[in-house]
């Protein structure tokens, strides 16, 4: 598959995608994997030398010696003009990530206030953890003043003008220091975002250097800001997501029942239709309408949101959402907001699917409209059900009708569940894990997470990284559609060990009975990435800093601002990271260099973009090893381990347990 992707021969890994797009390509119908082939991207804005802040232009800076020569009219050098590119692409990414957050928090409010009373507080531990964190007393409140008071102290990170967010505290001290040294702690989350597009508008910022590190500030405030936020809150309304069995790809659509597809960020609708999808009275109308039943499923991040803490099957990431309306089974796909394609709207003439938007952030001319409100959530749940049951006999049979089969999935590893799981909910820590990686069983973390892009063939950069690095002793962990490619592929299952993991990695697995490769949910959860990443440095071992970490993070398949967002906020936190492609600045060495070296310098840490997967893989061991080496911990040679603490297995810590209980 590598080697088609490079001969640009497959469009797909995934084998029950390929299927529905072989029935497409036979019945007439085109995709996004179509249209990447016909549409090449322009060069020019691809390399990031376009400039369209103005209307003197826009002014494309090509030729030779265009970084030394060429000006917009303005006299805007090529440095300038992509340095501001990519500082607007991650303002956007951020924006997204924490307007979403935004919206949890004045749901987190309201189920407090008891405005809404649909939505409750599920788990009230997390919340007195988050309150203990944002500094408000816990003793003698009820979760709900609780909820109240953690929620407005949310909401005051978004409009906060001066001062630092109130995450920055959660990462390791010497990594505040560095960020304080430089100037690039988020003083409050809108206020990074307004500040990068004003330094972006016509004549403010022009000097490279500036822009990129105000490219580091604007991402920290969606990591340690946005996306922190947002996980946390989730957590705390919907529950912290703790391993779940259930099955990846298309081959979730049952023939025979109402399917609905949720589709996009928020979670909030999507547990409410999860809630309500059960009650009696719904399936007996979806029986009365000749269904045997409600088939719920997910895509994208709201698929990742409702499999890991309910179960709830994943139908795929962001490339499998016109291939849903394609099986032709698809009785509704509701969305709210975020990597939703437009071209749904047009796939969906061809088949009876409805599309039914419900955030007026996020309208389609072709779809139906019907505005989520939480005060009435579960009532909007149910008309949208409904709404899917009374189209179901409406399927015309014309579509890819066959159920193929889905692939099993163990999800929902949360920092919290990944620390319980070593040594249980009294001796809860990272120990394990760092002696291990102390002692070589394992060589090292990846994350692989981010998009999915019809540039790269589905899943297969995401496949041959993960199976490569699990061969090498290293642990997967991954969010995104990236878990949506390796739970399609059926690789987040403990057996996956036993087939393909080195020994050392397959050793820790086994005694935990856990897979390679850990679902972590949603994009907004790779802010567990960075809690994991600070645990680890803090218990010791591992150096005192992110940046010591053997761990590399990789977005082989990206494609969206969003995800350009993270990999800086990683870097800025210390991580190593690589994206695949083309780089967005590769019109301009002097930008190039910025992201690589001067990043490295000031924050110890790179962004490279690496469009070959081999090339990705050489690149990541290295990298791994080399933190390995300045750790001075033991070569990492296969099946060859040091001394370390023996992991608990599964039974240990239940008899642990039991006993600690009884005393
Ligand atoms: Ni992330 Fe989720 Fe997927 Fe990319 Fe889009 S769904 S937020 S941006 S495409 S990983």
């Amino acid at each position: 598959m590598i080697e088609d992707k490079q001969e640009g021969n497959a469009q797909t890994a995934d084998k029950v995608a390929k299927e529905i797009l072989d029935w497409g390509h036979a019945h007439g119908i085109s995709t996004a994997f179509d249209r990447a082939q016909h549409l090449k991207p322009c060069p020019i804005g691809h390399s990031g030398a376009c400039c369209k802040i103005c209307f003197m232009g826009p002014c494309r800076l090509v030729g030779p010696d265009a970084e030394e020569k060429a000006a917009g009219v303005c006299g805007a050098t090529l440095p300038v003009v992509s340095a501001r590119n990519f500082l607007r692409m991650c303002a956007a990414g951020t924006a997204a990530h924490s307007d979403h957050a935004r919206d949890m928090a004045f749901t987190l409010l309201e189920a407090s206030t008891g405005e809404i009373s649909d939505i409750q507080i599920k788990d009230e531990k997390k919340l007195r953890k988050v309150a203990g964190i944002l500094e408000i007393p816990t003793e003698g409140k009820t979760k709900n003043e609780l909820g109240k008071e953690v929620a407005l102290k949310i909401l005051t990170n978004f409009g906060q003008q001066k001062g630092e967010l109130s995450y920055v505290k959660r990462a390791p001290k010497k990594r505040q220091e560095i960020w304080r040294k430089w100037g690039i702690v988020p003083r409050g989350i809108d206020r990074e975002i307004a500040e990068a597009m004003h330094r972006t508008n016509m004549g403010v910022d022009q000097d490279p250097e500036n822009l990129m590190m105000a490219a580091m500030k604007v991402s920290l405030a969606d990591g340690w800001g946005g996306c922190m936020l947002s996980t946390d809150m989730t957590d705390i309304l919907f529950g912290t997501p703790s391993p779940v069995h259930s099955t990846a790809s298309l081959g979730v659509m049952k023939t025979d029942e109402v399917n609905i597809v949720v589709h996009g960020h928020e979670p909030t609708l999507a547990e409410m239709i999860v809630d309500v999808s059960t009650e009696k009275e719904l399936v007996d109308y979806a029986k009365s309408k000749g269904a045997k039943g409600i088939n719920l499923v997910g895509m994208c991040c709201t698929a990742n949101e409702i499999l890991t803490r309910h179960g709830i099957p994943s139908a795929g990431g962001f490339l499998n959402q016109e291939l849903a309306l394609m099986t032709g089974m698809a009785e509704a796909i509701v969305v709210d907001v975020q990597c939703i394609m437009p071209a749904i709207g047009q796939v969906q003439k061809k088949f009876h699917t409805k599309v039914i938007t419900t955030s007026y952030k996020g309208k389609m001319i072709d779809a139906m409209h019907i505005q989520y409100d939480e005060h009435r959530a579960k009532d909007i749940a149910r008309e949208i059900i409904r709404l899917a049951c009374d189209n179901y006999p409406k399927r015309s049979g014309f579509g890819k009708m066959d159920s193929a089969a889905a692939s099993p999935v163990v999800a929902g590893f949360s920092h919290e569940y990944i620390a319980y799981m070593q040594g249980g909910s009294f001796r809860g820590s990272f120990r394990p894990l760092n002696d291990a990686i102390m002692a070589g069983r394992i060589r090292g973390v990846a994350a692989l997470v981010g998009c999915n892009n019809p540039r790269t063939a589905q899943d297969s950069f995401f496949d041959y990284l993960a199976t490569e690095f699990i061969k090498h002793d290293i642990l997967v962990v991954s969010t995104g559609c990236g878990a949506a490619a390796f739970a399609k592929a059926g690789y987040m299952t403990p057996e996956t060990a036993l087939e393909h993991a080195g020994p050392g990695l397959k050793e820790v697995c086994v005694a935990i009975g856990i897979p390679p490769m850990l679902h972590l949910g949603s994009c907004v959860d790779n802010s567990r990435i960075l809690t994991i990443m600070t645990q680890m440095t803090e218990e010791g071992g591992l150096g005192d800093d992110i940046c010591d970490l053997p761990a590399i993070g990789i977005a082989p398949e990206w494609m969206s601002e969003k995800a350009l967002a993270i990999g800086v906020y990683f870097v800025a936190s210390g991580a190593h990271i690589i994206f695949g492609s083309e780089s967005p600045v590769e019109a301009s060495p002097i930008v190039q260099a910025i992201k690589h070296d001067l990043w490295f310098k000031r924050v110890g840490a790179k962004l490279e973009f690496i469009p070959d997967a081999r090339d990705i893989l050489v690149a990541s061991l290295a990298a791994i090893d080399a933190k390995r080496d300045a750790l001075k911990l033991k070569k990492y040679e296969p099946g060859k381990f040091g001394a370390e603490r023996v992991l608990m297995t599964m039974e240990d810590r239940r008899k642990l347990e039991k006993e600690t209980a009884k005393k």
